[in-house]
């Protein structure tokens, strides 16, 4: 497949912000090294990608979608408006097929696949390398150990004396970009991994990232203090209001604190604009839950035990009442 996508020349790799979409980029760019590569995220919390902002960037033979689960009407005009090769990594449930693209997702058949990186690993048939770790350590945090995957990794982390506490902390200093919206961050946050390559000592160094992560967690422990609703059954609401990504990181406290068997939490923007309800349980069907609020016309998205809603910030308490019954 690495020589298919070679010939194709100029190459577009579109993907998402966390850690797992910044070293799913970084992965496919050195595996594709002797094409012209550029990487483009959408805007931090977008599930879309305009064209001219493709158009802007150059003409593309070959676009890359790593990590995100775009809508196929997106992807189709992307399609038709580049005319380039569309080829797919991703581990996000997507729900629709999508004619004349190349797919490449295994979540749903057999096997465990706890990162965009694993299925490029996989599928590649690449050596193991830090971007691949970066991501299983990025989208399943402490629980990776669990993983068939992480067993692989050991090898890798065994030779290069790495810990797992090591990895968790490169990966939040990955994610703090996307975390204060600094889409332009999280850009470049690919080619620092491109420019230490395997060098975790020379990337924890990376001023600006710890800086990142000082405002941030500032700003969490602001936010957790807010209080809490018990709404029985083991289920716990927060009500937040952050300008920052920090849902996934306030819902995950939560859950780990309380021993909640659904924590949902709600993030009304401070200007307004709308509001973010993140739930976050083991008992969790995201399948159905995301069917449910794409089909009231929101934006959604999610895995294994976490899905993500985007929806007006009116529309947020019928919301969470229907979707009682689904989470019940
Ligand atoms: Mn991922």
């Amino acid at each position: 497949m690495i020589d298919g996508l070679k010939r194709l020349g100029e190459t577009l790799i579109i993907h998402r912000w966390d850690a797992d979409g910044i070293a799913s980029a970084a992965l496919l760019a050195r595996a594709l090294d002797d094409c012209t590569i550029q990487n483009l995220t959408p805007p931090i919390g977008e599930y879309a990608v305009a064209e001219n902002e493709i158009s802007m960037k150059g003409k593309f033979r070959s676009i890359i979608i790593a990590d995100l689960c775009l809508p196929k009407e997106n992807i189709l005009k992307i399609k038709e408006a580049t005319k380039a090769e569309v080829t797919i990594f991703d581990h996000h449930i997507q729900l629709e097929a999508i004619p004349g693209v190349t797919h490449v997702n295994p979540t749903g058949g057999p096997g465990d696949w706890p990162s965009t990186t694993w299925v490029i690993h996989k599928f590649l048939g690449l050596r193991l390398c830090l971007p691949t770790i970066l991501g299983l350590v990025g989208d399943r945090g402490e629980r990776i150990r669990e993983s068939e995957a992480f067993r692989e990794a050991r090898s890798y982390m065994e030779a290069e004396n790495l810990s797992l506490n090591e990895l968790l902390d490169l990966a939040e200093l990955l994610d703090s970009n996307h975390r204060l919206l600094d889409r332009r961050g999280v850009e470049e946050a690919v080619q620092e991994l491109l420019r230490h390559w395997n060098d975790v000592k020379a990337l924890m160094r990376n001023e600006e990232w710890r800086r990142n992560l000082e405002k941030l967690n500032v700003e969490i422990e602001r936010q957790l203090k807010r209080p809490s609703i018990e709404a029985g059954n083991g289920v716990l609401i927060h009500q937040m209001s952050s300008r920052y990504n920090i849902i996934s990181k306030v819902a995950r406290r939560l859950a780990w604190e309380g021993g909640w068997r659904l924590v949902i939490v709600v993030n009304d923007a401070p200007d307004g604009r709308g509001s973010q309800i993140y739930f976050r349980g083991e008992s969790l069907n995201p399948a159905k839950l995301i069917g449910f609020a794409k089909a009231r016309g929101y934006s959604a998205g999610g895995k294994g035990d976490v899905v993500g809603v985007v929806l007006p910030k009116s529309e947020v308490d019928p919301f969470l009442k229907e979707a009682g019954r689904l989470v019940a």
